[in-house]
């Protein structure tokens, strides 16, 4: 009988293992869901083409600044804008100003790279434009909340993210624009401090 009892009270705690290794199976995946990285199911960027128009776009206008060793690099007018399409991120001016224009029925988020994919020059963590990280340089990438920021030097945070950026298409701060509007993202090659 203490035998019975013992197998009993063995099996007994092995269902409670099986029971709790279960929850946390379950409570794991069902984190991942919902905190997991979240599975990009919006088209690329060169598949859309948006035309201008007062209704049905989500228009915001980041700003973007490329430097190389310490001399700005031109960003061109009409990058993203062809004859036949007009990308979702496009410049009109040669001042970095950025137009992301996002049609609300196909709400896709708008990176650092699908600028640099729509222009067709290369960013990543290892290079900029034809400039490549090596043991002297390195690029270092700061992204600023507004355009005034960027002008006084303040609030500027480094971002790791590097191409990922994400322009917020999002209202968060209630303020009737995406919060991506007037940010500044600037991209610098340089010689490394020290
Ligand atoms: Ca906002």
């Amino acid at each position: 009988m203490v035998g019975e009892n013992a197998a009993a009270a063995a099996g007994g705690g092995m269902m409670k293992w099986l029971l709790l290794f279960s929850g946390i199976a379950l409570v794991s995946i069902t984190a991942y869901g919902i905190y997991g990285p979240e599975v990009d199911n919006s088209p690329k960027i060169l598949d859309v083409c948006v035309e201008h128009s007062p209704q049905g776009l989500n228009h915001y206008h980041p700003w973007l600044y490329i430097n190389i060793n310490g001399g700005a690099v031109n960003i061109p007018t009409d990058v993203g804008v062809t004859e036949d399409c007009m990308y979702a991120i496009h410049t009109h001016s040669g001042d970095g100003k950025l137009h992301i224009e996002i049609p609300l029925s196909n709400p896709m988020k708008i990176k650092v790279s699908d600028f640099f994919t729509v222009w067709d020059k290369e960013f990543n963590e290892n290079q900029l434009l034809d400039y490549t990280v090596d043991e002297d340089h390195e690029i270092v990438m700061t992204v600023f909340p507004t355009k005034e920021d960027y002008v006084n030097g303040t609030n500027g945070v480094i971002s790791t993210d590097f191409e990922n950026h994400v322009f917020s298409s999002v209202d968060n701060d209630g303020d009737g624009i995406a919060d991506g509007d007037d940010t500044v993202v600037l991209i610098e090659y340089k010689l490394k401090e020290n």
